[in-house]
């Protein structure tokens, strides 16, 4: 058989490099986070009017990708194919088979802190960067080989920190200064002074700079101040990244280049007159260029350096002027978890002096009550656009949440959206779905029946059938890698496979609660720690197979596209990981998993062979069929 000397070949010859990392990031290149995206913001957080461009910006119909994302995509493709052939081994692989390639997507999904460190462990496990991420039976690539990756309220401050620092490594974020979780985000970074002082002079930046924006004649909510607090502990401690904007990604040479992914943060919409964030609301993404939804309410995407001016029936009126440094960084995050911004109001359960507890109570309340919990974007710039359609045309200004608030908790909508062509979704859940913090597949289900509403707002948007939650537990779909839409006949249209990867515990509780204030630096480690090991399945050790199954799920639309028959070693795969339809729908008792693998003693996970063999296998026989 033609594959069998291919596997012969691959397995003498290629076996030391197949998950090698790409040229230059070696982790010994590591170096101090000294860059981030661009401090491009006019004034600070105060959103300011400047020159237009030469044609003036617009609202465009969801109807096509953005020319922005398009072009990228070229060059993103051309980048993440070297990094993909490592992965896959696929060395026989030419660029002219670019078009070809599988396309990559990582959701990462809300849970506070949790979800941040949970996600972070997965994305230090699929980074070629990370020390020994590339060895046998590791994921190391994955990300250098993804198209887009989501986040969403937790999961968000995680792009945050990752992309607002110049595509940093988790490593990095880990040695500081940036990730101190165990200061408070209520008493503000520990910049080793007076702690009394620094939480005073933390709050009066951050009263000013919202001040700042109000004044300028901006709506402000809590969000505002939660955004900015975020900011702190996750892009700079010393001034909180107050120029950084979400758009200047789109900026920076690394981005334009290819050289990374492309992030996607998520957010819901509050509809019009209703307090309750239903199964039905509009999903917001804020991607580098743009901010906008496909969903059918509005339909249409606005260019994100220029949120805040007053768009209207989707063009902005001679007579107005382009207001720019609105979509800062923190903001972006924190819309898209103002679920937190409640955090805020427990300010007097800390021990700081009752002066700084008055003075930020002050503030709260002279902010808008009736809107703790949203983000205000006022002027909506979808004001007047689709008019007949757009439940959304009348309204002066939009309110925006937490991206979870309609329980898809993982960032998919973006990722399902035809037009991207996405292949694969890795799907990180953190979610606190049981009365242990665990997950339950709630998100999943949650997206699988809006996807139901195919007239309606699921917009003839496909997505694989999900089981009940009850279903989850009882077969142990929680506990474990799970993948879903594997036979793509049992889908309404085109679809990703989701890698549904929930978080468990391995080597430690991972379960912290969704609102725990503070995480000292070694739980958080141990937590990041953990997240390699699900994503990683203990580094292949507890199914040897693991890789070369990672690799099925993102080939397994080339299979099909091309016609080809199943690799035996994906057959075993798909039997193993794929959900077949079985239900059992029985009340299942309280899910309560103990840690996997104890600290000193790797016993239970024994006897299995790391997968190096099954991966080459694999990808040698899957490039076989591509070329
Ligand atoms: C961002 O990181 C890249 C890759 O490590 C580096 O080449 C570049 O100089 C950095 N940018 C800034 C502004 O520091
Ligand atoms: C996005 O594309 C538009 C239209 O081609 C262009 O005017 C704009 O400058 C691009 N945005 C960025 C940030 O490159
Ligand atoms: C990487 O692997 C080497 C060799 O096995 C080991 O000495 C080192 O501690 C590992 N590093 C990490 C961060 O696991
Ligand atoms: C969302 O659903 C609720 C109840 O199911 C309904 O009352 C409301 O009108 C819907 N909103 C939109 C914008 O479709
Ligand atoms: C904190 O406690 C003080 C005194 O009881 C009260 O006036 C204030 O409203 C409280 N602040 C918040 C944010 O609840
Ligand atoms: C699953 O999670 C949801 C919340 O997300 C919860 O309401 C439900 O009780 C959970 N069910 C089980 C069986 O864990
Ligand atoms: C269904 O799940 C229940 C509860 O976990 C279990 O007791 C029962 O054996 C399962 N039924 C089947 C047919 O596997
Ligand atoms: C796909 O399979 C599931 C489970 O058997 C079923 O519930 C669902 O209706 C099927 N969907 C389609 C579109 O065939
Ligand atoms: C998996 O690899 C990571 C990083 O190299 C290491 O820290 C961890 O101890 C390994 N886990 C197991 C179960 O071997
Ligand atoms: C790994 O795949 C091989 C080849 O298909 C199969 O024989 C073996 O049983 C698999 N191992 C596991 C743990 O599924
Ligand atoms: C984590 O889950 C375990 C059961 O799996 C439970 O005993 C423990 O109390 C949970 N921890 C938290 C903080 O909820
Ligand atoms: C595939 C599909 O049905 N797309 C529709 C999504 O919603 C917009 C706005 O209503 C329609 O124009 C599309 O046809």
């Amino acid at each position: 058989m033609k594959s069998t000397t291919l596997i012969t070949s691959l397995v003498l010859g290629v076996l030391p490099g197949v998950i090698a990392a790409p040229p230059g990031f070696e982790p010994e290149n590591i170096v101090p986070i000294v860059g981030r995206a661009l401090p491009d913001a006019p004034d600070g957080y105060t959103p300011t009017s400047v020159s237009c461009p030469a044609s003036r910006p617009s609202v465009r119909s969801a109807a096509e990708l953005s020319s922005n994302e398009t072009d990228w995509l070229k060059t993103r493709r051309e980048k993440s194919l070297d990094a993909m052939k490592d992965f896959l081994a696929m060395s026989r692989l030419h660029k002219s088979n670019a078009s070809n390639l599988p396309n990559i997507g990582i959701a990462v999904s809300g849970g506070g802190y949790r979800a941040l460190m949970c996600g972070a462990g997965a994305i230090k496990a699929f980074d070629s960067r990370t020390e020994n991420a590339t060895t046998s039976g590791h994921l190391g690539g994955l990300l250098q080989s993804a198209t887009y990756v989501a986040g969403l309220s937790g999961g968000s401050w995680l792009l945050g920190s990752i992309y607002i620092n110049n595509f940093t490594t988790i490593d990095q974020l880990q040695s500081g200064p940036v990730w101190e979780f165990e200061n408070s985000i209520l008493e503000g970074p520990d910049t080793g002074g007076l702690q009394i002082l620094d939480s005073a002079s933390y709050y009066k930046d951050i009263a000013e700079a919202v001040e700042g924006k109000k004044k300028a004649g901006f709506d402000t909510t809590i969000t505002d101040i939660w955004g900015r607090a975020l900011s702190y502990q996750m892009f700079n401690s010393s001034n909180g990244g107050l120029d950084y904007t979400w758009s200047s990604i789109a900026k920076t040479s690394d981005f334009q280049d290819g050289n990374y992914p492309m992030p996607l943060v998520v957010a819901d919409g509050r509809n019009p007159g209703e307090l309750v964030v239903g199964s039905n609301s509009t999903v917001y993404e804020f991607n580098p260029w743009e901010f906008g939804t496909f969903d059918p309410t509005i339909y249409g995407f606005v260019p994100l350096e220029f949120l805040g001016s007053r768009f209207d029936g989707g063009s902005l009126p001679q007579n107005e002027s382009c207001i720019s440094g609105y979509d800062s960084a923190g903001f972006v995050i924190g819309t898209s978890s103002t679920l937190f911004n409640q955090f805020l109001l427990q300010i007097n359960t800390t021990s700081l002096p009752s002066f700084v507890k008055d003075v930020f109570t002050d503030i709260l309340f002279s902010l808008d009550q009736s809107d703790n919990d949203i983000a205000s974007y006022d002027p909506n710039p979808f004001y007047h656009y689709n008019n007949d359609s757009s439940p959304y045309a009348k309204q002066t200004a939009l309110d925006v949440v937490d991206g979870g608030e309609d329980l898809q908790n993982i960032p998919l909508h973006p990722l399902i959206q035809p037009e991207r062509h996405v292949d694969v979704v890795f799907a990180v859940d953190a979610s606190a779905d049981n009365t242990w913090s665990w997950p339950n597949g709630t998100a999943l289900v949650a997206t699988y029946e809006r996807s139901l509403n195919s007239s309606g707002i699921g917009n003839n948007t496909a997505f694989p059938a999900i089981p009940d939650v009850n279903t989850f537990i009882n077969l142990g779909l929680n506990s474990r890698p799970t993948f879903f839409g594997c036979n793509s006949s049992n889908m309404t249209g085109p679809a990703p496979i989701i890698v549904y990867l929930p978080n468990s515990p391995y080597t430690t509780f991972s379960n912290e609660t969704t609102f725990t204030l503070t995480t000292d630096n070694d739980v958080r480690d141990d937590i990041i720690a953990n997240g390699y090991e699900v994503a990683t399945m203990a580094n292949s050790t507890r199914d040897g197979n693991w890789t070369a199954c990672v690799g099925c799920a993102i080939l397994s639309r080339s299979f099909e596209r091309t016609g080809t028959t199943l690799p035996d070693i994906c057959n075993t795969c798909f039997s193993n990981y794929c959900w077949d339809g079985t239900l059992n729908s029985t009340n299942p008792s309280t899910y309560a998993p103990s840690v996997l693998i104890a600290q000193a003693d790797n016993s239970a996970i024994a006897g299995l062979v790391p997968g190096m063999l099954s991966t080459v296998i694999a990808a040698s026989v899957a490039l076989s069929t591509l070329v």
